[in-house]
Order: structure tokens, then C-alpha cells, then sequence
């Protein structure tokens, strides 16, 4: 399955669509005046129906996968507010549409010489029963349009997961492991998005860049921090959590500490890594290492490739627990 939102025909703002069908009205003819107007008004009509073609292809909430569904409300801000959307948009079309065929029904029984008249009426009562619509239309094309850039996440895939503080160099890891070539940079939040990679291990594994999380509730992230919470709550896989215990780290040994309790808290294996053991500030290094005494932590410079084949290794023998249906799971 990958990303649901790719395939969703998006609408046109009803604006648009209206000036275009107002354009369009001259070069609709009819073997008589009456029938002209008729289907002018049928035009318009079928024209109507790209909005039924996007509500038919937003994908069904119900049936979302739980990433993908929260990838949803983290964008929109609310579920509820898409629901009452999506309906809205529905309701306006149905109107819109039954007015048209309304009129063509007055058309019909009417005299010839009232025929452009309710034309115009039905066709005036119908757009204004379009725009008032508008503002839905609009804004779920907007969250649509956003949701269908991210690179598609496929959630049936086996997934490693980079988690951590901001800058402590999940990208520059993901950049040596797999296919993907983020952006790596020396401040945080540089990773905004969800970024997908993947490596070969005898069969495809999907490896996920995620943004960097702070030390604070859940209702206090900002959106970049909630799609990286996103990722590890709702996708199947292992997380690799990264400490950075470098002299450029910005963040001190509670606040990673901190982070670190809350991701292993999310029921998902954990491998445990130091970074940067190139760049080691002894006293940071010393303040981790005695808290996590009891855990195995796995030393590492991304940026120098040190420590690499003992990750790679760890990575193999925890996927095996998460997938052991995977029977073509090699060294990674
Ligand atoms: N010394 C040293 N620097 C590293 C290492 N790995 C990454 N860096 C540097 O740390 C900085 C941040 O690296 P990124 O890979 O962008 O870190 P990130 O965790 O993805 O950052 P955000 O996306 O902002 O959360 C960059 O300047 C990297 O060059 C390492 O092993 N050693
Ligand atoms: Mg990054």
C-alpha cells in the first residue's frame, strides 16, 4: 500500500470552474432555442461531476491506515473539520446538480421565450450554491496537495525508523544506509519531512529519516516533531534512537535522556546508539553511558562510517525478531 492522497484527482476552484462554464455558454447550441438552453444548463451539469470524481477518490477514512490517517490530522489540523468538509462538498454538488435538473425540467414545460431567462436563474442559483462551498473545496485541495507530495510510505513494508533529537545526524546515518540523500545540515530541524530510503537485505527494507524530536509533551510538538512521533507509533518496524555525544551536541544528557525514555516508551524495539564518537565530549559520553548502563548502546560515526558493520549487524538480528515470517532476510 503507499501513499493513499497520490491518487486523488484534485478539484478545481469553483471560481474557475464557474468563469469557464460562463465562457463555455456561448458555444453551446440546440436545434431549438429551448433545447440550447437546456443544455447549456447540462454542461454545466456534467461539469460538476469533477467534484464527485474527487470525493470519490479522497481515500475513506475508516479504511486509512493509522500512519497515513495521522498523517492526515497532523496536516489538517483536525479530522473532524475534513469530515464536515468532505460533506459539505457533497451536499453543495447534490444541490447544485438537482437545481440544474430542476430547471431544465421549468425549461421544458415553459414557453419559448422564458427559456434563456430560467436558464440564467438555474444557472445563477447553482453557482452561488458552488461557491458557497468554496472555502471546503479549496482547503481540501490544499491538504490533499500537501499530503500527496510526501514520498510514499509503505506501511506493509519491513521499516527502520531513524529517531532522535534534532542534529544529532539521523540523515547523515540514513545517507550512508540507504538509497535516500536527505539534506544534512549543522542546525536543527533541517529534516522537515519524512523522508524514504531503502536497503537490501536479501529482501526490501524501507528505511525512514524522520525530523528530530524535542524534549516536551506531546501538546506542545510543533507538526515536523508530530510526523516523526507519527512514524514510530504507527508503522511496524524498529527504531534506531540516536544520541548525540559530540562537542556540538545541543542538547544535554537529561534532555536526550528524556526523549530516549519517551520513544522507548512507544512499544517498538529499540537499537540504542551513540553518534559522533569521533567528536566524543567524555563528559556528556560518561553522563549517558552510566544511565544507560544496563542497555546495550552501539558506539558510532555516521559521518566516518565508524561502527557501521556492528549497526548493520544489530539492525539484521532485530528485524529478524520483529519479521521472523521473513525467511529471505540476509545480512543487511
Ligand atoms: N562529528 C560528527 N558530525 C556528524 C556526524 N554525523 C552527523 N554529523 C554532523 O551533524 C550535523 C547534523 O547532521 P544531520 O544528519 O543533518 O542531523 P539530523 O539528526 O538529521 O538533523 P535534523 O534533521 O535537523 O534533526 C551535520 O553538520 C553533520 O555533518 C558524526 O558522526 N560525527
Ligand atoms: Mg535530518
Amino acid at each position: 500500500m503507499l501513499n493513499p492522497f497520490e491518487g486523488v484527482t484534485l478539484p478545481p476552484d469553483p471560481e474557475e470552474l464557474i468563469r469557464r462554464e460562463l465562457r463555455r455558454l456561448r458555444d453551446v447550441q440546440g436545434v431549438t432555442v429551448k433545447d440550447r438552453e437546456i443544455r447549456r444548463l447540462i454542461h454545466f451539469r456534467d461539469a460538476l461531476q469533477t467534484y464527485n470524481r474527487f470525493l470519490n477518490s479522497f481515500p475513506k477514512l475508516d479504511r486509512l491506515h493509522p500512519f497515513y490517517l495521522t498523517s492526515l490530522e497532523i496536516t489538517a489540523g483536525s479530522l473532524d473539520k475534513v469530515k464536515r468538509c468532505l460533506a459539505q462538498v457533497r451536499r453543495k454538488v447534490n444541490v447544485a446538480s438537482r437545481l440544474l435538473e430542476n430547471y431544465v425540467e421549468q425549461i421544458k414545460r415553459s414557453p419559448e421565450a422564458r427559456a434563456n431567462t430560467l436558464m440564467r436563474t438555474g444557472f445563477g442559483r447553482a453557482a452561488s450554491v458552488l461557491r458557497d462551498g468554496r472555502e471546503c473545496i479549496t482547503w481540501l485541495a490544499e491538504v490533499t496537495r500537501e499530503l500527496s507530495k510526501a514520498k510514499s510510505v509503505d506501511p506493509d513494508l519491513p521499516t527502520i525508523i531513524i529517531a532522535g533529537p534534532p542534529n544529532v545526524g539521523k540523515s547523515t546515518l540514513v545517507s550512508k544506509i540507504s538509497s535516500a540523500k536527505p539534506r544534512i545540515a549543522s542546525f536543527p530541524f533541517t529534516t522537515k519531512e519524512v523522508h524514504v530510503g531503502h536497503m537490501n537485505c536479501g529482501v526490501k527494507i524501507q528505511v525512514l529519516d524522520t525530523p528530530g524530536i524535542l524534549d516536551r509533551p506531546d501538546s506542545e510538538r510543533n507538526v515536523i516533531e508530530r510526523k516523526a512521533v507519527n512514524a514510530i507509533r504507527n508503522l511496524r518496524g524498529i527504531v534506531i534512537f540516536m544520541f548525540d555525544v559530540s562537542n556540538s551536541s545541543l542538547y544535554d544528557a537529561g534532555e536526550q535522556l528524556s526523549i530516549y525514555r519517551e520513544v522507548t516508551g512507544m512499544g517498538r524495539p529499540v537499537v540504542t546508539v551513540f553518534n559522533k564518537v569521533d567528536d566524543v565530549n567524555q563528559e556528556l559520553f560518561d553522563a549517558l553511558a552510566q544511565k544507560l548502563n544496563q542497555e546495550r548502546v552501539l558506539k558510532l560515526s555516521a559521518e566516518k562510517g565508524e561502527g557501521m558493520v556492528e549497526l548493520k549487524r544489530e539492525i539484521f538480528i532485530r528485524l529478524k525478531e520483529v519479521s521472523p515470517d521473513i525467511s529471505d532476510l540476509l545480512d543487511c
